[in-house]
């Protein structure tokens, strides 16, 4: 393959494989088969993030209208939609509450928006929905200099995969594109039993673990590899000192690999790792400092019946 058409995903491969603590990102889980095991996770009893968010958003909506203390139009600007659908029943209880407003989700994905509308067109009919292509930052360029409120939402807990330097760094970068008064709803896992934590991620199916095998035959199919998958493992813990789930890859024997399209051939020992993925769960602590340090007031938690996540509503 030509070197110069070589994709993110082919030169983080090679960088992550060649290091010495051996790495691959978690945002590589997400192409088309790892999004469909996605599914399978949120739909497993052990996951209890999904169900939790699920409760907070369809039950405390209402309550959530009621802070927001926006008078007049506004708009809601979702970072990494997904299917909406647990945002439709925020969406719904703020339209019932007769909020006026337009729905902005932001998606790298065309086709992803475009079943985005027409799910959310159907459900709620009178919603204004203006789905935008690209990047969260240049969607949020185009929003300033206007002087209409924003709330922006950032759910599912997906800030507990940036590493702490990594999540501020996100975060005043929300809060440079954001105005005085603007909103930001933000998904965020707790701190709770180790073992309810440890069972989400290490979970008896083995879906979380073709989760992460899923990485590697990505790898297969896309840099054309000859990965052999039962030479690999999945191992995760979770360490309630520092409140981080780690997962890993775990090589069964001393192996090789080699990708034509990286031109490479990866070696691994025996119980080599590669880490694939952060999960950080937070207490209410943490959640605060770290408003605090992005320039935010963190000035409402909305809660699971469990107090398992919360939607967290800061002010900039
Ligand atoms: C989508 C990032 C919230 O970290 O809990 C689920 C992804 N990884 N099981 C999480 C995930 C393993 C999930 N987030």
């Amino acid at each position: 393959m030509n070197k110069t058409i070589i994709s993110h995903f082919a030169e983080d491969v090679l960088e992550g494989l060649s290091a010495k603590n051996k790495h691959l990102s978690s945002k590589y889980f997400y192409d088309d088969a790892g999004s469909r095991i996605f599914v399978e996770i949120m739909h497993m009893p052990e996951y209890y993030p999904t169900a939790c968010e699920f409760e907070i958003l369809s039950q405390q909506s209402g309550e959530i209208f009621k802070k927001l203390h926006f008078d007049g139009k506004f708009n809601i600007v979702e970072f990494g939609s997904g299917d909406g659908s647990k945002t439709r029943h925020l969406l719904k209880a703020f339209l019932d509450k007769g909020g006026d407003f337009t729905y902005i989700p932001i998606d790298i994905s065309q086709e992803a928006n475009d079943i985005l509308r027409d799910n959310m067109k159907q459900a709620l009919p009178n919603l204004t929905i203006k789905p935008q292509t690209g990047d969260y930052f240049e969607v949020l360029d185009t929003l300033q200099g206007s002087s209409t409120p924003n709330l922006f939402l950032f759910l599912g807990g997906n800030i507990g995969n940036y590493k702490r330097e990594e999540a501020l760094e996100l975060l005043k970068k929300f809060n440079a594109g954001m105005k005085k008064g603007d909103l930001l709803l933000i998904g965020m896992d707790l701190r709770k039993n180790p073992r309810v934590i440890q069972q989400a991620y290490d979970d008896p199916h083995g879906i979380t673990k073709a989760f992460n095998m899923n990485l590697l035959q990505r790898i297969n199919r896309e840099l054309d590899a000859d990965i052999q998958m039962d030479q690999f493992d999945f191992y995760c813990d979770y360490s309630p000192e520092t409140g981080e789930v780690n997962s890993y890859l775990v090589s069964l024997k001393k192996q090789h690999f080699h990708s034509t399209v990286l031109n490479t051939t990866f070696h691994f020992e025996k119980d080599e790792l590669i880490w694939t993925e952060l999960s950080r769960k937070y207490s209410f602590t943490e959640i605060e400092e770290l408003a605090t340090a992005a320039g935010f007031k963190a000035s409402h938690n909305f809660l699971d019946c469990k107090h398992y996540f919360t939607d967290s509503l800061w002010i900039k």
